[in-house]
């Protein structure tokens, strides 16, 4: 196996990911600014597919309007020259002082109509590039002290931010979706629509929730404690992962944005098996970002590093599922018994009652003396891993 990735595999960075230049809150940069044009080459000789960028990676905060055309054409130049395209731009409504108290959800209404603004401009980058996504990041939509946000009434604004940019795009007629990425905390105290579960819930109140969509970052569910792979599950169970941010976390602190695979390995391992399986066809986007620590070999590195775990992981979750003993394992957890509706078709609640095997028969003691047989299958899949088996 050589784990080389090709475009085939749909694999995609931010230019912020890999033009990280290392700056975080105690400490200068400790590299040099990359020019994108540079990383979408480098990109591409690395076997990517995909870049993607906020507004203000590719056109400086503040650039005229001349200025802001002669970056789009040598982004295009290099984006004709290597084939890589862009499914999915963003934008930033964070770095400026002036959304300090957030963008859609600021208690200034100026800096509201403001921030919508600078999202529409973007719309239209986004479209005519011909990305099919729109993340929608709410880093600075939050609070620090309870009495500084009334939730109810951000959220208001929220929905009312979403439902105008989804007015526009329809009217527009541009043919992109939006997914909105949850994060609980950081830049701000706490942050509104915290987790994936947030997000899915706020979506069905907007007026066209079929333009919504989620894209869970891993780290951002791991900040919270929670299970990412199941995030990922429900995600897809409603037809919501229109996108996915990949890296990786060490528990719950600080966002970390390691490479993809770095942090919790056997959580990557079952969100490989899931995306493979589960038909997400998206991008297999990364959103990590090279430590401080590294020049520029090391950002390279670190982003092959990405891919290559992500192809490992594919593999590995492959052998394990074409496992004969794994195969055997899952009928003795009977995983296809959970697959098996629990009423028979068109059973009702009368018939339940009628069933006396399901009550006045059922053995609860027996059935609570039952193994599920759950940690053999647990440890093929450590096998599988690790690869120690197959
Ligand atoms: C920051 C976010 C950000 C989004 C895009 O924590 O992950 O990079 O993915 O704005
Ligand atoms: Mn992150
Ligand atoms: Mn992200």
């Amino acid at each position: 196996m050589s784990f080389q990735p090709t475009p085939a595999d749909k694999f995609s960075f931010g230019l912020w990911t890999v033009g990280w230049q290392g700056r975080d809150p105690f400490g200068d940069a400790t590299r040099p600014a990359l020019d994108p044009v540079e990383s979408v080459t480098r990109l591409a000789e690395l076997g990517a597919y995909g870049v993607t960028f906020h507004d203000d990676d590719l056109i400086p905060f503040g650039a005229s309007q001349s200025e802001r055309e002669g970056h789009i054409k040598r982004f295009r130049q290099a984006l004709d020259s290597t084939g890589i395209v862009v499914p999915m731009v963003t934008t930033n409504l964070f770095t400026h002082p002036v959304f300090k108290d957030g963008a859609f959800t600021a208690n200034d209404r100026d800096v509201r109509r403001y921030a919508l603004r600078k999202t529409m401009r973007n719309l239209d980058l986004a479209a005519e590039l011909g990305a099919e996504t729109f993340v929608a990041w709410g880093g600075r939509e939050g609070a620090e002290s309870g009495g500084a946000k009334d939730v109810r009434a951000a959220l208001d604004r929220f929905k009312e931010a979403f439902d105008l940019l989804a007015e526009y795009v329809t009217e527009q007629g541009y043919g992109l979706r939006f997914a909105l990425e949850p994060k609980p905390n950081e830049p701000r105290g706490d942050i509104l629509l915290p987790t994936v579960g947030h997000a899915l819930a706020f979506i069905e109140r907007l007026e066209r929730p079929e333009l919504f969509g989620v894209n869970p970052e891993v780290g951002h569910e791991q900040m919270a404690g929670l299970n990412f792979p199941h995030g990922i599950a429900q995600a897809l169970w409603s037809g919501k992962l229109f996108h996915i941010d990949l890296n990786g976390q060490n528990g719950i602190k600080y966002d970390q944005d390691l490479r993809f695979g770095a942090g919790d390995l056997r959580s990557a391992f079952w969100l490989v098996d899931l995306l493979e399986s589960g038909g997400y066809e998206g991008p297999r986007h990364f959103d990590f970002k090279p430590p401080r620590t590294e020049d520029f070999d090391g950002v390279w590195a670190s982003a092959a590093g990405c891919m290559r775990n992500y192809l490992i992981l594919k593999e590995r979750a492959a052998a394990f599922r074409a496992d004969p003993a794994v195969q055997e394992a899952l009928r003795a957890s009977r995983l296809d018994e959970l697959a098996r509706p629990t009423l028979e078709p068109g059973e009702s609640p009368a018939a339940l009652l009628a069933d006396r095997s399901a009550f006045e028969e059922f053995d609860p003691e027996a059935a609570g003396r039952r193994g599920m047989a759950f940690e053999a299958l647990d440890q093929l899949a450590t096998d599988h891993l690790l690869a120690a088996r197959g």
